[in-house]
C-alpha cells in the first residue's frame, strides 16, 4: 500500500489516514507532500492525485485507490479486521461510528479558525463563540463515551480505535490554541498525544523544514 499525505506540521486530514494506516497494522510506503509548495498545483494534477482531485490523503492499494479518510479507516477495517478500528459491541460501534461521522462532517469553525499546528503552542486567547459551542460538543461527545464505553482503557472506548484516530487532529488543536477543555478531558488527551504512532507523527512533524506562514499566527491574528 502506498499512503500520499501532506505535511505532518499542518494536515489533519493526513494525519487521520496515516493513523488509520499505523492501526491496521499493514505495511505501507508513506509519501509526504509539501503542500502549497511552487509545485503543489502541478503535482496535484497528476495521476496519482486523480481520484481525490488533487487532495491529501489518498491510499493506493494495488487497483484499489482511496482518498478521504474516513473512507480510508473503513476500507483498512474491512481489510485489516474490524476490531482494530470499532469495538465490538453494537451500540458502542454504533455511538463511535456517529462521532466519526460527525467529526468529519462538522466543527467547520473550529476546524477553520484554529487549524493544526502540531510545532505551536499560541498564546491563550478567547476564542469566538462558534468556536466555543463546537468545542463544548466535542466534550459532551468524549464525555459520553468515556462514561459509557471508556471502561479501563485509556481511549473513547476503552482501547485506541477509530474514534480516536478522527478525533485526534482537534486533540492537537485544543493543545495548539490552548482552548478552553473540561477537567476529565486531560488524560484522554494526553493519551492521544502519548500514543506512540502519535509520537511518530510529532516527531517528524518537528523534522520537517516547510513552513506555511498562513498556519503559523494565533487565531486571529
Ligand atoms: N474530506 C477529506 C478532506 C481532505 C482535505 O481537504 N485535505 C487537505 C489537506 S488537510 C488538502 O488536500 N488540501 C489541499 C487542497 O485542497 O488544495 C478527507 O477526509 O480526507
Amino acid at each position: 500500500m502506498k499512503l500520499i499525505i501532506g505535511n505532518k506540521a499542518y494536515s489533519s486530514w493526513s494525519l487521520r489516514g496515516w493513523l488509520a494506516c499505523r492501526q491496521s497494522g499493514l505495511s505501507f510506503e508513506e509519501v509526504v507532500v509539501p503542500m502549497y509548495d511552487a509545485d503543489w498545483e502541478r503535482r496535484r494534477q497528476g495521476d496519482e492525485f486523480a481520484p481525490s482531485s488533487g487532495k491529501v490523503p489518498i491510499l493506493w492499494d494495488g487497483d484499489a485507490v482511496v482518498w478521504d479518510s474516513l473512507a480510508i479507516v473503513e476500507y483498512l477495517a474491512d481489510k485489516a479486521g474490524r476490531a482494530r478500528f470499532w469495538p465490538g459491541d453494537d451500540a458502542a460501534r454504533a455511538m463511535a461510528r456517529s462521532m466519526a461521522a460527525e467529526m468529519h462532517s462538522s466543527f467547520p469553525n473550529l476546524r477553520r479558525k484554529h487549524p493544526m499546528n502540531v510545532r505551536q503552542v499560541f498564546p491563550p486567547a478567547r476564542p469566538d463563540d462558534d468556536v466555543l459551542v463546537e468545542v463544548a460538543r466535542v466534550m459532551e461527545l468524549w464525555a459520553q463515551a468515556r462514561a459509557r464505553w471508556g471502561g479501563s482503557g485509556d481511549f473513547l472506548f476503552g482501547d485506541f480505535g477509530a474514534a480516536d484516530i478522527m478525533f485526534a487532529p482537534v486533540v492537537t488543536r485544543l493543545v495548539t490554541y490552548q482552548l478552553p477543555v473540561a477537567r476529565f478531558a486531560a488524560p484522554y488527551m494526553d493519551a492521544v498525544l502519548s500514543h506512540p504512532f502519535m509520537q511518530d507523527w510529532l516527531a517528524a512533524a518537528q523534522e520537517e523544514e516547510w513552513v506555511l506562514e498562513q498556519y503559523e499566527q494565533p487565531a486571529g491574528a
